[in-house]
């Protein structure tokens, strides 16, 4: 195989894939490439790729996507759950859905979760262009948000896949008082049907590749990962209620200042996860009330989540919690929490790790087994089908920020590779497959 890796500036060049792994001659790294960075460029105002889900710039970036898909040649549809669809029909209805989503943290990255949409999107459309009609059918997906909305909940899309979207989850609020069933319907879903998307249907199995968002393929010297299970989630909202009071006047001894303790409990909770092997524990988001310069801040309010393969996850963290709350005598602040979300950790389909695996030997590219900490839409997919995730390395491990970045031909490499293990599942009689 022939890569020639080019720096960041200059596109990267055609590869070259020996005969025997595929009837497709070249894989065309640009149209990936230039589609990644139009795609990235579609964001809100602000450092990085903002496309925060049901937003302008979230809209903006699936009418490009539709747009792409039906140049690709994709029959393009939007489920009832929100998800956007691109199907290549092969000569049998089972279905192999691939793919990823397109929105964002806030002020994020290019590649999470794109790279999982728009390497899905050259793959089905190279096969599409080939000639050869394959076996099994493709369907490009796009999951609704995958990442945390401001309805309080993730992996809606994929969790709406799966037929676990609740009448309650549909009268969630955004700060601007939205449902997040009009929110659904805004994006093309059905709020009425709350049902699996079509449960009647057979499905191959779901793969996405991803950015590793993480180290280790660095640390492990390996091209490419082969995730054998994705973390399990816990998230509480959290509450310290003080009293505000005039920062000039109000001596020391009288304050009840809800940041001083909510900053305590803060990193009490990140005291006390560091020792724990396999647990990692965030305090993401913090809101300061009122947030003047000139009050003692009377409330705060923010999210505290957790995050272990451990099935023992909601217990651990919820004693995490209690016991960090500070002495409340000394602050004089009331505290509460409640936990809002959990998902419970994932193993990947053994049958396509081995799939991903020999793909990966066969691009000629080395990879590694490796557990991810990130929590993907294949967590709500696997309820539905088997599923597999391959891991492309980011540079540093960054991601979730706009420095966020992947080298060309690590994409390239990645794009090959995926390439071969979707043509050996929609393959007639694929060995691999039977496995
Ligand atoms: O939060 C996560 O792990 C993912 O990026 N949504
Ligand atoms: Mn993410
Ligand atoms: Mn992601």
């Amino acid at each position: 195989m022939l890569l020639e890796s080019s720096i960041y500036e200059t596109r990267v060049s055609y590869i070259e894939i020996t005969e025997e792994c595929s009837p497709l001659r070249t894989l065309d790294h640009d149209r990936l490439w230039r589609r990644l960075m139009d795609l990235g460029a579609i964001s809100d105002a602000g450092e990085g790729t903002s496309r925060t889900s049901f937003g302008d710039a979230f809209q903006a970036g699936r009418e490009f996507l539709a747009e792409e898909f039906r140049d690709a040649g994709l029959r393009v549809f939007v489920d009832h759950a929100g998800n956007l669809h691109g199907r290549l029909d092969g000569r049998r209805a089972e279905t192999l859905l691939i793919g990823g989503h397109s929105d964002t943290v806030p002020n994020g990255g290019r590649f999470d979760g794109a790279l999982g949409v728009l390497s899905a999107l050259d793959i089905a459309q190279t096969i599409g262009e080939s000639g050869n009609q394959p076996e099994y059918s493709i369907e490009v997906i796009d999951f609704l948000a995958e990442e945390p909305s401001a309805f309080g909940l993730s992996c809606i899309g994929s969790r709406g896949f799966a037929g676990r979207l609740t009448p309650v989850d549909l009268e969630r609020r955004d700060p601007g008082g939205e449902r997040l069933g009009d929110a659904l319907r805004r994006v093309g879903g059905d709020p009425s049907q709350l049902g699996p998307v079509d449960p009647e249907r057979d499905f191959l199995g779901f793969l996405e590749l991803h950015i590793e968002q993480g180290p280790v393929l660095a640390e492990r010297s390996a091209s490419l990962g082969v995730v054998t299970d994705i973390a399990g989630i816990v998230r509480y909202r959290f509450r310290v209620e003080g009293a505000a009071a005039h920062a000039g006047t109000t001596p020391m001894a009288k304050r009840r200042d809800a940041l001083v303790a909510a900053g305590r409990f803060a990193s009490n909770i990140y005291e006390s996860v560091a020792g724990v092997q396999g647990l990692v524990g965030t305090v993401g988001q913090f809101a300061v009330f009122p947030n003047a310069a000139n009050v003692v801040p009377g409330r705060v309010e923010g999210v505290a989540e957790f995050r272990s393969a451990s099935r023992d996850l909601p217990n651990s963290a919820s004693a995490i919690m209690t016991a960090a709350l500070p002495e409340r005598d000394a602050l004089g602040c009331a505290f509460s929490f409640e936990e809002y979300m959990r998902t419970e950790p994932v193993g990947m389909s053994p049958r396509l790790q081995t799939v991903i695996r020999k793909s990966i030997e066969r691009s000629g590219a080395t990879s590694v087994a490796l557990f991810s900490g990130a929590g993907h839409d294949a967590v709500e997919v696997s309820r539905r089908a088997e599923v597999g995730m391959m891991f492309c390395p980011c540079r540093d491990g960054i991601s979730h920020s706009p420095a966020e970045w992947v080298e060309p031909g690590d994409v390239a490499r990645a794009l090959a590779a995926y390439r071969l293990a979707v043509l050996s599942l929609v393959s007639a009689d694929d060995v691999e497959r039977e496995e």
